[in-house]
């Protein structure tokens, strides 16, 4: 393999970033240059009665790039235990992944990372931690990423809403005891009992009648699937995970928001509308409330009836030609399962020895990261991995560097998505075109699956 400068380039950045002031010497001068910190954060959620909860956070609420604009972002750790942040949903170089243990080292207390990419597509994405997520995410450890179209889009109003689900103990602090249970592990994964919606218990948002509304929704749950009603609110789906449908398609149900998952919707606040209209999810019981619009005033309206599609990114196209590589993907394990052994770490386990190594579910009757990927591939050729989820849980499945479609009935011809939810004993054969050369995960992102097992990878040669 020869190197071309440009590759050179890429690889003294990756080398020198321990060193800011070498890393300094390196930045291209049309990169933008960003700082971003992972730290400790003090929430005040029961004030001025309760004390802050502590919990771990990116130094900013949301982060916005431009599309073809080239990033250097030196991410500085703070925190008292290693990690490191993968831009999830963005088609960036494999070495600038973020994924600890595969693609980078994890970046330790005090030290630094540059990370350099140019976003390709426009659209809603998040970073969060690649390092311990189970632990990281619970923590808090993430954030909104938006990757702004080259013209904005038909809207007057534009509004993100990252909702998570956090585990309190009877203190009212993070459930740290808890994590890692393995009866989460073993079931759906570590659900909580405080609902928030931008890191805030049931913020309000601000809205004027007559505006329509351009409203980003992401699932920063560990585990949580979420059922999300706008109610009485005429609204269009206008991309999934970052990527445009072609044609925009009325919300007529609730949304089923996946934890990784994203939408972006289209929201027609009714001219007659005034109060506040509540964002909720759909419980057992009656909906909780996550958060408000609140419409202060009224707009003369500027937007009505079907919106146009966003522009679509240049995705690699999927043909109906015969895909080069064909893979199954067999989910086992998890409570009620019928996983009887696996190979962990090139060893065949039973049960009972894989619980002792907080290992329960399998891809292909291996438990957590096989030493071989689940394929081969070249960049440029198309692939189908047919997904079967033989287990007796739903699972929000996450391929990193890559947007596939999929062959559900539920979504309409050609929506692209980075994470899928599956249901329990659902198959689907999922299609994409290999990109960027390099090891890319496949994993399930209701994380504790991950952390017990579910997660495998492709390698894509140059
Ligand atoms: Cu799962």
């Amino acid at each position: 393999m020869t190197l071309s400068r440009r590759d050179f380039l890429w690889l003294t950045a990756a080398g020198l970033v321990a060193a800011p002031t070498l890393a300094n010497g390196s930045i291209k001068p049309d990169a933008r240059r960003l700082n971003l910190v992972l730290q400790p954060e003090q929430r005040h959620w029961f004030a001025p009665l309760g004390e802050p909860v502590a919990l771990w956070s990116f130094d900013r609420d949301v982060l916005r790039l431009r599309q073809g604009e080239a990033v250097e972002i030196e991410v500085e750790n703070r925190l008292p235990n290693p990690s490191s942040v993968h831009w999830h949903g963005l088609r960036i170089d494999n070495a600038m992944d973020g994924v600890s243990g595969l693609t980078q080292d994890p970046i330790p207390p005090g030290g630094r990372f540059l990370y350099r990419f140019t976003p390709q597509d426009a659209g809603t994405f998040w970073a969060h931690s690649h390092h311990q997520t189970y632990e990281q995410l619970a923590r808090g450890l993430y954030m909104p990423l938006i990757v702004e179209e080259q013209q904005p889009a038909d809207v007057d109003r534009e509004l993100t809403l990252a909702l998570d689900d956090w585990r309190l103990n009877e203190a009212r602090q993070l459930d740290t005891h808890s994590l890692g249970d393995m009866h989460d592990w073993a079931h759906g994964g570590r659900t909580g009992n405080l609902l928030t919606a931008n890191r805030q218990l049931k913020p309000q948002l601000q809205v004027r009648a007559g505006e329509r509304v351009r409203l980003r929704l992401l699932n920063a749950a560990n585990a949580r699937i979420m059922l999300v009603n706008l109610p009485n609110l005429p609204c269009w789906i206008w991309a999934k995970d970052g990527q445009p449908l072609a044609v925009p398609e009325v919300l007529t149900t609730s949304l089923i928001l996946a934890p990784a998952e994203r939408y972006d919707l289209v929201l027609d606040i009714p001219d007659e509308a005034t109060g506040v209209l509540p964002i909720q999810l759909e419980s057992d019981q009656a909906p909780v409330d996550l958060a408000y619009l609140r419409v202060d005033d009224r707009a003369e309206r500027r937007f009505s009836g079907v919106p146009n599609a966003l522009p679509a990114n240049h995705l690699p196209v999927i043909g109906a030609e015969k895909p080069a590589h064909r893979v199954q993907l067999d989910m086992t394990g998890g409570a009620m399962g019928s996983l009887r052994q696996a190979v962990y770490q090139g060893e065949t386990l039973g049960v009972r020895e894989l619980v002792q190594r907080k290992q329960i579910w399998a891809f292909n009757g291996v438990a957590n990261l096989p030493d071989q990927p689940l394929l081969e591939a070249r960049s440029g050729e198309l692939i189908e991995i047919e997904l079967l989820n033989n287990t007796r849980w739903p699972h929000s499945m996450h391929l990193h560097g890559h947007h596939f479609q999929a062959d559900l009935a539920r979504y309409a011809k050609g929506i692209w998505h980075d994470t899928l939810v599956m249901a329990a004993g659902e198959g689907t054969r999922i299609r994409f075109r290999a990109d960027k050369p390099g090891s890319w995960l496949l994993h399930c992102h209701m994380i504790e699956h991950q952390a017990a097992g579910m997660v495998s990878w492709i390698r894509v040669l140059a």
